[in-house]
């Protein structure tokens, strides 16, 4: 009885892998995941990471692959990093250029690579048509308006007749310095109020911010200066370091207008040490991502994208929990 039992359960076995092999099908290939070369112009500012940190977790729930290159702020290793990118022939190359020219060359290559190239963050200067699909990032243009409108509305409430403004600028050819000196100086021209004694570059980074304020109270002195209108929040934080020491009190007796909208410029805001935050928001990686979908599926992209920003000030009700940082 046993051995019957034994010789029906291996024919049963025999049976199914029998079966389970006419049935079974070969696993169907799975697409090969788009593989998406990005490359990061460094890790200067707490924007730059939250920046980074979007593109990481956008290519995740997008289900892409990302091969990441840090540039730490050097345009040759972002055109070397574009040329890697290149030979491994990802799908998709994104950068965010740290300057606006350079780029032709490595561009050209790419696209005779059949490889679409997305920028993120900011533009760039081309000799050419179509070295890259599109665009997606801030309106600095009109990130720099907005600051100068806060300003004519902010002089205005204190009845000011003049202000000397001294500006610490972006990286120099960067599109956010050129085109937020631009909007700011644009939206301020015609006022007579106003007089601009100083514009010097602090590199987006905290550490030159201190240094340009340093040189700008030399030059100057701490109460020849009324407004201080910075590029991004790790300058101007540097900047309040240094008024601070020199016994000045940024927020009342020195105005300071601030672009990004990180954490650390929104409570100096609230805390009456910085008067206005024009947004520049960070979270660009879901809209490329989008790009990146719509390219892959041959469909058409828009040429510019921009995000939707705002701006904090010294008018608003700063305990409204909207007020915040990235
Ligand atoms: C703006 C971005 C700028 C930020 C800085 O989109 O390119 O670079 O304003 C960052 O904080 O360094």
């Amino acid at each position: 009885m046993k051995k019957r039992m034994i010789l029906l359960l291996a024919a049963l076995l025999l049976l199914l892998s029998g079966c389970a092999g006419q049935n079974q099908q070969p696993p169907a290939a799975s697409p090969t995941p788009i593989v998406v070369g990005f490359s990061q112009l460094g890790a200067e500012s707490a924007w730059r990471i939250a920046n980074t940190a979007s593109m990481e977790k956008a290519a995740k729930k997008a289900g892409y692959g990302l091969m990441m290159e840090n540039a730490n702020q050097k345009q040759d290793r972002q055109i070397s990093a574009i040329r890697s990118f290149i030979a491994y022939q990802v799908d998709v190359i994104v950068f965010s250029p740290i300057v606006e020219t350079g780029w032709d060359n490595v561009l050209r290559e790419a696209r005779q690579a059949g490889i679409p190239v997305l920028l993120m963050d900011r533009m760039i200067e081309t000799t050419e048509e179509g070295l890259y699909a599109g665009y997606v990032g801030a309106d600095f243009y009109t990130e720099g308006r907005k600051a100068g409108e806060y300003l004519i509305r902010k002089a205005d409430a204190l009845g000011k007749t003049h202000m000397n403004i001294v500006e610490i600028s972006g990286t120099p050819d960067s599109t956010p310095m050129r085109d937020r000196q631009q909007g700011f100086m644009d939206a301020i021209r015609d006022d007579p109020r106003f007089t601009v004694l100083s514009s010097i570059s602090g590199d987006f980074l905290r550490s030159k911010g201190e240094e340009c304020m340093k040189a700008l109270i030399d030059e100057f002195g701490v109460d020849g200066i009324d407004v201080v209108y910075s590029h991004n929040d790790e300058m101007t934080l540097g900047a309040l370091k240094i008024l601070e020491n020199a016994g000045a009190h940024p927020g009342k007796d020195v105005l300071m207008i601030t672009v990004d909208g990180a954490k650390e410029a929104v409570e100096a805001l609230k805390q009456g040490r910085v008067n206005c935050v024009v947004q520049c928001t960070p979270a660009l990686g879901d809209a490329v991502m989008e790009l990146v979908r719509k390219l892959m599926a041959g469909e058409s992209i828009p040429a510019v994208a921009h995000p939707e920003e705002g701006v904090f000030t010294d008018f608003d009700d700063l305990t409204d929990p909207a007020v915040e940082g990235f």
